[in-house]
């Protein structure tokens, strides 16, 4: 008898937290806001060329002007978002 009531006493207990299950967690940042913070190093909430290639140093100023859409010489994240988008869907770099 005693293990039924504890199992009862669980039960109870794991109700109000099986009663609330957690909504999925909002897809905390986005991968692309990720590399975008990631690559802002003085966090100005722009990449400058400079800061693109601080992290990925094979990227060129022709790179870069491709995605400035604005011509800002900054990629805001739209931009970023964009390269990214298309650096993903890009093939598989050579090995070597
Ligand atoms: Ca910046």
């Amino acid at each position: 008898m005693k293990s039924l009531i504890a199992v009862a006493t669980i039960a109870v207990l794991a109700a109000p937290v099986l009663a609330q299950t957690p909504t999925a967690p909002p897809k905390s940042k986005s991968m692309v806001e990720e590399a975008f913070s990631k690559h802002d190093a003085d966090k100005d909430g722009t990449l400058s060329l400079t800061e693109v290639q601080a992290v990925e140093s094979k990227v060129t100023q022709a790179d870069f002007d491709k995605y400035d859409s604005d011509k800002s010489k900054a990629l805001s994240l739209a931009e970023f978002s964009k390269w990214v988008e298309a650096t993903m869907t890009a093939p598989a770099s050579k090995p070597g």
